[in-house]
């Protein structure tokens, strides 16, 4: 189709419909006239107001805000001993998206706000996607995910005012001593990094690695950034997010147009498989580290950002990430908010971007795909006959004995809803202590006490001051106590 010459005289391609068909005009509708009416057989002038009526997906019921990149990951290091997943073995080298995300605000809110950040990492291996979705944090809020809509609800907003309410949040975390850690996480400047580049990122759960032979392991994961870590002061991020509530998207992006690369390295705790029974801390709960004195991390990959999306909407709004997605080699653990987690997000991708989500470019893995599921809307590659199995007819067939799930874990017990039995150092406040004496700086404190008393004494009424105050007694007499002299000049 010839195109049309602009004043420059270059030739320009000529604007169609969404069915190909050479648009009649990009300005004027088809009138009786040229004061009208409009003509309903104005098919290009309905196909647009139709289209942009139905252009928004639904937002992420969390993580709305984000933005994200491709690259590639590189394992340096043989660690064939403890997992047989090809994207982990040395010399093999993985392309990868990143998604970055703040948790609790909507699509268009600020990226400097206080929150956890996303770190949503799909590779793209030889054996299936593997995604890694984790957080710019070890650990979490809660460690049971029935707790989790609620702990959400209490970010966002009220049912009355539909503002967002300090009172909420402090009600929530002071009901649930268990958020004690992830908070005193949140309230370091590490609540607000400076841009994506300048943090780290963790799996945090604990996962399942299996050898060759067999042999299992527990495993956590650490992105560890090559760029170094950097924070905003609570100040600083609070004038970005009226400045700029785009400030780290805009960082990423110029960053990879400058050729200025980030990377991680990965960090591999590895514990015995044997070990998680007697370990002095219920290595599955979500809430908790494996101190590395215990555990120390060894280093054996690196993953570079080096391609900025080419359309946000395609590569990044409808990217969907879940942690069910697991290779041969690597397997869920008896964490349970990882257990509920690997219902959640398929759920979550068939309800915002429909049934067939994984058919979607930026979803689908590099390696064939030989399943028997087929239809579905938006469905347009079927795998044809035979649609069932077994058949005597060659169609695909599983390997049970290749790739059969991981042996996993042996359970028994009478069915019940009760906490974690609890191991022998397992307490709510213990390791957020530790955090604040023994990780913190001077600074870190000083700061951790501020951005605690700024938080608090908005919006949040006496009674549940008190609740505040002794929540943070409870990690550490000295923090209660600042925080406490903080409220009375607040
Ligand atoms: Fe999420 N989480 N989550 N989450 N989460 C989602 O899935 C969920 C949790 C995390 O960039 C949702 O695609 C449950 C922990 C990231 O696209 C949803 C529980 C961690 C992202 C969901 C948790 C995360 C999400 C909403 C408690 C860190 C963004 C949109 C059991 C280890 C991924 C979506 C992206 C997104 C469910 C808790 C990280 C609703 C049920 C813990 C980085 O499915």
């Amino acid at each position: 189709m010839p195109g049309t010459k602009d004043e420059s005289g270059s030739t320009r391609r000529p604007t169609t419909t969404d069915a190909g068909i050479p648009a009649p005009s990009d300005e004027h509708s088809l009138t009786v006239g040229p004061n009208g009416p409009i003509l309903l057989q104005d098919h290009y002038l309905l196909q647009k107001m139709a289209q942009f009526n139905r252009e928004r997906v639904p937002e992420r019921v969390v993580h709305a805000k984000g933005g994200g990149a491709f690259g590639v990951f590189e394992c340096f290091e043989d660690v064939s001993q403890y997992t047989r997943a090809a994207v982990f073995q040395k010399g093999v080298t993985t392309d990868v998206l990143i998604r970055f995300s703040t948790v609790a605000g909507e699509l268009g809110s600020a990226d400097t706000v206080r929150d956890p950040r996303g770190f949503a990492i799909k590779f793209y291996t030889d054996e299936g996607n593997y995604d890694l979705v984790g957080n710019n944090t070890p650990i979490f809020f809660i460690r049971d995910p029935s707790k989790f809509s609620d702990f959400i609800h209490s970010q966002k907003r009220r049912a009355d005012t539909h503002l967002r309410d300090n009172n909420m949040q402090w009600d929530f975390w002071t009901l649930s001593p268990e958020s004690a850690h992830q908070v005193t996480f949140l309230m370091t400047d590490r609540g607000t990094p400076r841009t994506w580049r300048h943090m780290n990122g963790f799996g945090s759960h604990t996962f399942l690695w299996v050898n060759a032979a067999g042999d299992k392991f527990w495993v956590k994961y650490h992105f560890k950034t090559d760029q170094g870590i950097e924070n905003l002061t609570d100040a600083e991020a609070k004038v970005l997010a009226a400045e700029d509530p785009d400030y780290h998207l805009r960082d990423l992006y110029a960053a990879i147009e400058r050729g200025e690369m980030p990377s991680w390295t990965l960090e591999m705790q590895v514990m015995g498989f044997e070990d998680a029974a007697d370990y002095r801390f219920n290595p599955f709960d979500l809430t908790k580290v494996w101190p590395h004195s215990d555990y120390p991390a060894v280093k054996i990959g690196r993953l570079t950002l080096n391609r900025n999306p080419e359309d946000y909407f395609s590569q990044i709004e409808q990217a969907a990430f879940e942690p069910s997605s697991m290779v041969p080699g690597i397997g869920p653990s008896p964490d349970k908010m990882l257990l509920g987690r690997m219902f959640s997000y398929p759920d979550t991708h068939r309800h915002r971007i429909g049934t067939n989500y994984l058919q979607l470019p930026v979803n689908r893995p590099k390696s064939p795909v030989n399943s028997y599921n087929k239809d579905g809307a938006m469905r347009y590659e079927n795998p044809g006959d035979p649609v069932y199995a077994p058949n005597s007819v060659g169609g695909p067939a599983a390997d049970p004995a290749r790739y059969g799930d991981p042996a996993g874990w042996t359970v028994a017990g009478e069915i019940v809803r009760a906490a974690y039995d609890l191991h022998k150092e397992d307490d709510d406040f213990g390791q957020a202590g530790s955090l604040y004496r023994k990780v913190l700086s001077e600074t870190d404190r000083e700061h951790l006490v501020a951005n605690i008393v700024g938080h608090a004494s908005n919006g949040v009424t006496a009674p549940m001051l008190a609740r505040v105050i002794d929540y943070w007694s409870h990690v550490d007499p000295d923090l209660g106590t600042g925080v406490h002299e903080g409220l009375k000049t607040a």
